[in-house]
């Protein structure tokens, strides 16, 4: 038994009338010896014992040298936005209608400090007299004209109307950049008969450029992983295992905090012919085998998990957290489970937590650019440019009416950390750390077919202190 499982160990435990907290029995797995540990730490234990806590199996055993010192103080981890529960919709027109009320809301309050705009009805009133105007709006339509101009469609709560972005003009790659049903805000001139405004200047809700990030008073770091899908035959358990012995020693003894982006297992029918890729075909345990590779994580490590495409909670976004029935199947694991997006704070650091999923639709729509699955700090930051985590409806992401728009970016993030691309990726945009943390899994026949290259076993780390990012790869 000197590769013992976790279950077995408790198994053996459970047998001589024991139970025993996550990290003894983990104590026990690390022993050069896990039986005669076991039986070490029975003899050792006063007769009364019936639960073995991790400092029995350190007297019997002699502790764990070389591995972590002893648990931090923890100026502790905050939920500071999270949807679950507040769920309003009921898929009527009218929540779509009130969603993007509260969409052009949130997001032209940002605009309209930085031009002065007025509504798109009160245009109707200028007509003839070839005026300057500013408006705000949601961007309804993007199409070239034969010409080769951009037309653009704006849309207000007063009505919508028509922009024009000249072939020759130095706004011409920028508007290359816009995702439909974005907020944007365009700057020019009103056509003679009223019909058209000839853009002169554009501007997106952006991080402003003096943005600058709050950092922790104590050196404590985050490790960021995602896309574990446990239950997939390509899940990556050897590395995931490096990765949490890795965690136990002096090197990772800073980490406080474990975040996971979604995809935590690969779900069933997610996929046609997905079963035949599968090592585990009930979804409920995958969350039970998922609980025992977790478990492996330092105790003194806490877990906060959101779900991705591949969970067994609604598709549509905002996703709720995970629900009893899946917090059932994990068991023991002692995580924060929160909504996709989620919003944390650790140490005063402002975490914005997404699975990714609309990446898919912004690359498809800027071609041609570096913003693709080798570069998904880039797709995140064009994200943070429209201060929206997935403008685009009707594409690939599927988006829940709910009355308000939780998808909208209102706070600037210290740290944006999504997954779902499976390849990793990281830059600083304005002061906010972008990062995509790749996955757990190999790459699939799926994967190979639409040539997803996917960087395997990585754990991405940040030091709240300095905000310096460090990308380790356990694979
Ligand atoms: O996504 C895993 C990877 O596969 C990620 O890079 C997105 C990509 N993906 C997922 N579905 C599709 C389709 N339909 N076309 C192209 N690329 C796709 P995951 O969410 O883990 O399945
Ligand atoms: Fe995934
Ligand atoms: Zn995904």
């Amino acid at each position: 038994m000197s590769e013992a499982t976790l279950g077995e160990i408790v198994q053996r435990l459970a047998a001589r009338g024991y139970t025993a907290e996550k990290g003894a029995v983990r104590a026990i797995q690390q022993a050069d010896e896990p039986r005669a540990a076991i039986d070490a730490v029975l003899e050792s234990v006063a007769a009364e014992t019936v639960t073995i806590t991790a400092a029995d199996v350190d007297d019997a055993v002699g502790g764990s040298a070389g591995g972590r010192p002893k648990p931090r103080p923890r100026g502790g981890l905050e939920v500071v936005g999270d949807m679950t529960g507040s769920s309003t919709g009921t898929g009527e027109l009218e929540d779509f209608l009130a969603l993007f009320r509260d969409r052009f809301d949130r997001l032209s309050s940002l605009l309209s400090d930085r031009i002065s705009a007025r509504s798109i009805a009160s245009l109707s009133g200028t007509a003839g007299s070839r005026h300057g105007v500013g408006l705000i709006g949601l961007l309804s339509d993007i199409r070239s004209t034969n010409a080769g101009h951009w037309l653009l469609e704006l849309e207000d709560r007063t009505g919508s109307c028509r922009a024009l972005v000249h072939a020759d003009s130095e706004l011409y790659d920028a508007v290359g950049e816009l995702l439909l049903d974005q907020a944007i805000a365009i700057e020019g001139t009103l056509s003679d008969d009223g019909g058209i405004v000839f853009v002169d200047a554009l501007h997106q809700p952006e991080i402003p450029m003096s943005n600058e990030a709050t950092t922790a008073d104590e050196p404590v770091e985050v490790a960021l992983v995602s896309d574990l899908h446990v239950g997939s035959e390509e899940f990556a358990a050897e590395a995931w295992r490096a990765f949490t012995d890795w965690l136990d020693t002096p090197d990772a003894a800073a980490i406080g905090y474990l975040v996971i982006g979604g995809d935590l297992v690969d779900g069933v029918g997610v996929y046609p012919g997905q079963s035949e890729e599968l090592a585990i075909v009930d979804v409920y345990e995958q969350y039970a085998s998922a609980a025992d590779h977790l478990a492996a994580v330092p105790d003194d490590i806490e877990v906060v998990i959101i779900p991705g495409n591949h969970d067994a909670v609604r598709l549509a976004e905002p996703q709720p957290a995970y629900d009893e029935s899946i917090a059932d199947a994990l068991g023991t694991i002692d995580a924060r489970l929160i909504s996709n997006p989620g919003w944390i704070e650790i140490e005063g650091v402002t975490f914005l937590v997404y699975h990714g999923t609309s990446l898919d639709d912004v690359f498809a729509s800027i071609p041609g650019s570096d913003v693709d699955y080798e570069h998904p700090d880039a797709g995140l930051v064009q994200l943070l440019k429209k201060r929206h985590l997935a403008p685009t409806f009707g594409s690939r992401t599927r988006i829940a009416p709910e009355e308000r728009d939780h998808l909208v970016i209102d706070r600037v993030p210290d740290v944006v950390h999504a997954g779902h691309t499976h390849t990793s990726g990281v830059t600083t945009y304005r002061d906010v750390r972008v990062i995509d943390t790749g996955t757990w899994q190999y790459q699939t026949p799926f994967q190979r077919q639409v040539n997803i290259d996917p960087d395997v076993a990585i754990a991405t780390i940040v030091d709240l202190e300095t905000l310096g990012v460090t990308v380790r790869t356990f694979a």
